[in-house]
């Protein structure tokens, strides 16, 4: 089996201090928890901006030091958020990957999220798809929802995408698909051939399926974005505590961790 690549989703656009006191929020905080999961067995950081006062932004200028900063502390793969939060438009979403990270991510489709509805229209899609090919910022397809794959399949088809492909199947949103076994195994069965999948589950569900990946030749993400707790009624000391569960897991079931170039190599980007 491949070396398992971990990704760690730091801070997110929906989680507050209140939840989870430990939650990078700064790009001083930011950089420092990045370089703790990857001291942990992390090969990506997913990263979402914050404002000072805690409140989402797609702002070019704090992504831009929020990757400087990590570069200057360790090596791992950032992927910027172009999901932002509920309710950004399209322009606003897409403004990090303009400072050309390695890879960022790219939902296929619109679902409630919550109380909200994430909006992702088709031709939005095939701009924030565009801009990454012109810009060669490796997409993570974020898939919610059955629906998303097929029409990831689509542009596969259509050769609007070429392969090899890296999707997230993201599980256990409130109106998207459920956190369960059965969730992940179907999904898995409509992969396209050659393509690369990670799991990133909500709440109680990161373990478990974590795990399941690390046993089918997935790759696993954990991290506050979608899970602020180690264990119920337990809040996690940090993302980097949630990393290191996951690769002592790997390790205990003989499935090396992989280093960020790993990594790249494994997802086929370019530095
Ligand atoms: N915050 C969610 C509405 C992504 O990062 O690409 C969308 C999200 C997905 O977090
Ligand atoms: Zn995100």
């Amino acid at each position: 089996m491949e070396k398992l690549i971990i990704t760690a989703a730091l801070t997110g656009a929906e989680v507050t201090r209140e939840q989870q006191p430990a939650l990078p929020i700064t790009p001083d905080e930011i950089a420092l928890a990045a370089e703790e999961c990857a001291a942990a067995g992390a090969a990506i950081v997913h990263v979402h901006a914050r404002r000072p006062d805690g409140t989402p932004t797609q702002d070019k200028a704090i992504y831009a030091e929020i990757i400087d900063k990590i570069r200057a502390r360790c090596d791992v793969i950032v992927q910027v958020s172009t999901g932002g939060a509920v309710g950004m438009s399209a322009a606003e979403r897409l403004a990090p990957v303009e400072l050309r990270p390695e890879m960022a991510t790219l939902s296929m489709g619109s679902v409630n999220f919550g109380d909200d509805v994430f909006l992702n229209p088709p031709a939005e899609m095939a701009h924030f798809l565009r801009t990454m090919q012109e810009l060669r910022v490796k997409p993570e397809f974020e898939i919610f929802d059955a629906g998303m794959l097929h029409s990831l399949q689509r542009w596969l088809k259509k050769g609007i995408v070429n392969g090899p492909v890296h999707v997230d199947f993201v599980l256990g949103v409130p109106g998207a698909m459920a956190g369960t076994p059965e969730s992940l195994m179907f999904l898995r069965s409509q992969m396209p051939a050659e393509a690369t999948w990670t799991v990133a589950s909500i709440g109680a569900a990161q373990l478990p399926l974590g795990a399941m990946a690390i046993a089918l030749g997935g790759h696993v993400r954990v991290g506050f974005e979608d899970n602020v707790w180690y264990r119920k009624g337990e809040l996690a000391a940090s993302n980097a505590q949630l990393v290191a569960r996951i690769a002592r897991i790997a390790r205990e079931m003989e499935r090396p961790v992989a280093t960020p170039d790993d990594a790249r190599a494994l997802l086929a980007i370019a530095r």
